[in-house]
């Protein structure tokens, strides 16, 4: 885990003209990155992925949504990628969607928990419940929000829209290792994404052969600079 909590995300000492205190995340807090998307898609080994791909050099904490289990938790905890006091889990009790999008009282206890446990806490990941198409974050719980589809469910899914796939800030094309398996055609699922979301961006990976998944975890990157430079003040 990083201990230079001092310097936030993305700081590069060979930059002289950098200032190290204008990288505060927004109003001083982590910056939160939601993943959602419908059941089994990957979202936890994306995950997981992410904690091993970052948990080096960006100081990170992971909230999980289950309806009934802390199974995703869990998962994670046995996995090893982060130290278990970095990990809370939400028991949502009710569809998945409820919890990141109508009533965010319990993900927002979660992530105040970690980051006051946590000193100079950069990135929150929170991973949603599977659910479906319409399962968005609300914009008071995350700062961006990923949503992963998988190939499995088939090449018609990107197509079908929602406001998963057609507004996410990044959407995910997952398990793409599995496309030869199910008769899944790459191309129309890339094409029909980016004609469903204009300019937003689209990743397609194998959580197999890439397992430390290299291009999300770079976006991730991209996004926690921009949300601190973004909150950092426009003079000095
Ligand atoms: N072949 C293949 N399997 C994958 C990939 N990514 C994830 N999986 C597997 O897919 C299964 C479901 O992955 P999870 O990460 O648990 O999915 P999830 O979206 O978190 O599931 P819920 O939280 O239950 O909605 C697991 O067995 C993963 O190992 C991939 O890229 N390729
Ligand atoms: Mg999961």
């Amino acid at each position: 885990m990083s201990a230079d909590h001092e310097h936030p995300v993305n700081f590069d000492p060979t930059d002289a003209g950098h200032d190290p205190h204008h990288h505060h995340a927004p109003m001083g807090r982590a910056v939160r990155i939601g993943i959602g998307g419908p059941v089994g898609s990957g979202k936890t080994a994306l995950t997981a992925a992410l904690c091993r791909a970052l948990g080096d050099t960006v100081n990170l904490a992971v909230v999980t949504n289950d309806i009934y289990t802390t199974e995703d938790a869990d998962f994670l905890r046995k996995a090893g990628v982060l130290a278990v006091d970095r990990i809370e889990a939400v028991q949502t009790g009710c569809c998945p969607h409820t919890a990141i999008r109508d009533d965010i009282t319990a993900n927002l206890d979660a992530v105040e928990l970690l980051e006051e446990r946590i000193p100079g806490l950069e990135l929150v990941i929170i991973e949603s419940g599977g659910d479906n198409l319409t399962a968005v974050f609300s914009r008071g719980l995350v700062d961006r929000q990923i949503f992963v589809v998988d190939v499995a469910g088939g090449d018609k899914v990107p197509r079908k829209g929602g406001p998963g796939v057609t507004t996410a800030d990044l959407l995910v094309i997952n398990k793409i290792d599995l496309a030869p398996l199910v008769g899944a055609d790459l191309d129309v699922m890339a094409s029909d994404a980016h004609r469903m979301r204009g300019d937003l961006p689209v990743i397609s990976q194998s959580l197999v052969a890439t397992p430390n998944a290299p291009d999300v975890a770079s976006w991730v990157q991209t996004q926690l600079h921009d949300c601190t430079v973004a909150a950092a003040p426009a003079s000095r």
